[in-house]
């Protein structure tokens, strides 16, 4: 047996055995010294060291096998049925003094969390094996680009940070001799939820991750890394971390407009990043860059570009269907892990919402059988799938240009009942962060807890700001001057719901409709109404063709009712006091003149196409 203080080559490369510069080694052996694993493989991201370890993680019962005939190269993994979702509650930021992290994230003492967590960590590897994930978040060789590395005893993570990232070999020669990586420790214990919690230490540029297998607690690239600790480094580096997808529009004549839009988990960020146009819009393109996540800066233009540092999707399951999402249909075909979904007699997939009805001998996400008309879902709603960003049929090209692309707007998004109109065009670049600091959504099972309970989720970053939240909307604030091509800034409400309790708007391909009035306002081509909360279109202003939608309900849509938007800016008046001295004083007044301009019989103003 090796001895566990010193670093085994990985048997699949004896050849080039990647053990990367002084500081990586020296804090490798380290770790290795404190957790004691029977064998330490550094991952090259070769296909061979692929298919060792998806034989291994069979042959184990972390991955069974579907059916390769009709899903080629694709593995279910069934989890802990306690560990399905983020844990927010067991998520901290332990920066030096407690204000640094806020009044709306969880903090505790770098010391004593570190001391606590040694303790855990003590021979917690024995007999298991530790991998050491390279990776680099963003394009390799761009100026947006950070490296990561993950050391794990999960065969399952390091499969899936294989497709959401960029790993392997190649980061360890682009990081070379240097000590700026992120150090991220993910260790799998017995997953006892008593020993659970995924603290990041910011001003260490580390996390360690233990008692939890789930994508946003155990990848510790996606939510730890490229939005807690890279919100933390972007505001001291002048640039934006941010929970957003990024998404090339292209008309017919060939412009194609960027677009970053931020939305709270399971609102459908990946529909959209890759949404398929309406039939009536022929000769529209839709080019996904990213899903997920947006690492946005100043370019040399003046105007703001953006990166996704990932390389996969780790999204939601239930509810894809070709009506839904064809493009996520169609590379789910191949290649991809599937995470609590069911399982069909003849080892393909089946989650509510798909296009089939669910066929007998179904077994559900824990591998009970499940029958027809049961209450329990047969895929947990928060089952998952992890696919290679090239998968997608919509995947740009430019998703690996490491200058990023020119984003032209910024959208808002929650999940709204009531008083949220189908698009809002903010005023000026306060107005937009306002915007985004007010944002409110109904939770959803992404994360433990009530469902459908209503939150404000400022940005859609409320559980991945790894800051104080006053100082992330100052920092908004002063990227505002930075950017001298600014973005225009929408906020979008696909969910809001009619007297009869249904969705007014139908949603998904037909969002398309709220996106080109954007590109036509941001092209000066459409007009609008000035409102108290800002520009909403006319029914004329959308282009609603072929869409059976009365004219009643689109106006229900569009509505803006002056007692909801009172009781609304009265709430986020209340989240402003809970942030404290840090809330910034442009965003304080901004809400109070809004709430001042709200009549119940305020005129109607037109707002011509160009500004
Ligand atoms: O946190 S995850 O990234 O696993 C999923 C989500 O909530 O967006
Ligand atoms: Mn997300």
């Amino acid at each position: 047996m090796p001895r566990s203080d010193e670093v085994t080559p990985n048997p699949d490369n004896k050849t080039n055995s990647p053990t990367g510069g002084r500081a990586l080694r020296d804090w490798v052996k380290q770790v290795a010294r404190l957790t004691r694993p029977d064998a330490v493989v550094w991952c090259d991201g070769s296909e061979a060291e692929k298919d060792r370890l998806t034989r291994q993680a069979v042959a184990e019962g972390i991955l069974i096998e579907l059916n390769q005939a009709k899903r080629p190269g694709c593995y279910l993994h069934r989890s802990n049925p306690n560990d399905v979702a983020r844990t927010e509650q067991l998520t901290f930021v332990c920066t030096p003094n407690k204000k640094d992290a806020g009044p709306t994230n969880n903090w505790s003492d770098p010391a004593q969390t570190y001391t606590k967590l040694r303790g855990w960590l003590g021979g917690s590897m024995r007999g298991r094996t530790m991998y050491v994930v390279p990776y680099v978040l963003g394009p390799l060789g761009s100026p947006f680009s950070k490296v990561g590395i993950e050391l794990t005893d999960s065969i399952y993570v390091v499969l899936n940070m294989r497709i959401m990232t960029r790993m392997g070999a190649a980061v360890l020669d682009q990081l070379g001799e240097s000590r700026d990586f992120n150090r991220g420790i993910h260790c799998t214990l017995d997953l006892n939820p008593e020993r659970r919690l995924i603290c990041h230490f910011p001003q260490d540029n580390t996390i360690i991750s233990v008692g939890s297998g789930y994508g946003g607690n155990a990848l510790l690239s996606k939510k730890c890394f490229a939005l807690r600790i890279a919100s933390s480094l972007g505001r001291e580096e002048g640039w934006l971390a941010e929970h957003m997808l990024i998404l090339g529009l292209e008309s017919p004549n060939g412009e194609t407009t960027y677009v970053a839009a931020a939305f709270p988990s399971m609102c459908g960020k990946t529909n959209l990043a890759m949404l398929t146009p309406p039939a009536e819009f022929q000769g529209w393109k839709v080019h996904t860059i990213g899903d997920d996540i947006a690492w946005l800066r100043v370019g040399p233009d003046g105007g703001l570009w953006a990166v996704n540092p990932e390389n996969g999707y780790f999204a939601v399951a239930p509810g894809n269907s070709e009506k839904s999402n064809l493009n996520a249909m169609r590379m789910l075909q191949h290649d991809s892990i599937f995470t609590n979904v069911a399982m069909t007699p003849d080892g393909d997939v089946w989650w509510e919402g798909m296009d089939t009805p669910a066929p007998d001998g179904l077994l559900d996400w824990q591998g009970r059988p499940w029958k027809k008309g049961s209450p329990d879902k047969a895929a947990h709603p928060n089952s998952r799938f992890t696919t290679p960003m090239r998968n997608n049929p919509a995947w740009s090209p430019h998703a690996d240009d490491p200058q990023g692309v020119p984003i032209s707007a910024i959208i808002f998004g929650g999940r709204r009942a009531t008083t949220v109109p189908l698009v809002l065009e903010s005023t000026d670049w306060t107005h937009g962060v306002f915007m985004g600091a007010t944002m409110g959504s109904e939770t959803t099972a992404a994360a433990a807890g009530a469902v459908g309970v209503l939150r404000r989720d400022p940005m859609a970053m409320l559980p991945f700001c790894g800051y104080n939240m006053g100082d992330y909307f100052a920092h908004w604030l002063k990227m505002g001057i930075a950017i001298k091509k600014l973005p225009r800034v929408f906020m979008v409400n696909w969910f809001r719901k009619g007297a009869d309790g249904d969705f007014i708007w139908p949603g998904y391909g037909e969002n398309m409709r709220v996106l080109k009035w954007m590109l036509d306002r941001i092209h000066g081509r459409a007009g609008g109404r000035q409102t108290p909360v800002g520009i909403v279109p006319n029914q004329a202003d959308l282009d609603l063709k072929g869409l059976d939608l009365p004219a009643s309900t689109a106006r229900d849509a569009l509505a803006i009712n002056p007692a909801e938007w009172k009781a609304e800016l009265e709430s986020a008046g209340e989240f402003f006091e809970k942030i404290g001295p840090t809330m910034p004083k442009e965003l304080k007044e901004r809400r109070q003149a809004i709430l001042k301009s709200i009549h119940d019989d305020a005129p109607v103003q037109q707002v011509a196409a160009s500004r």
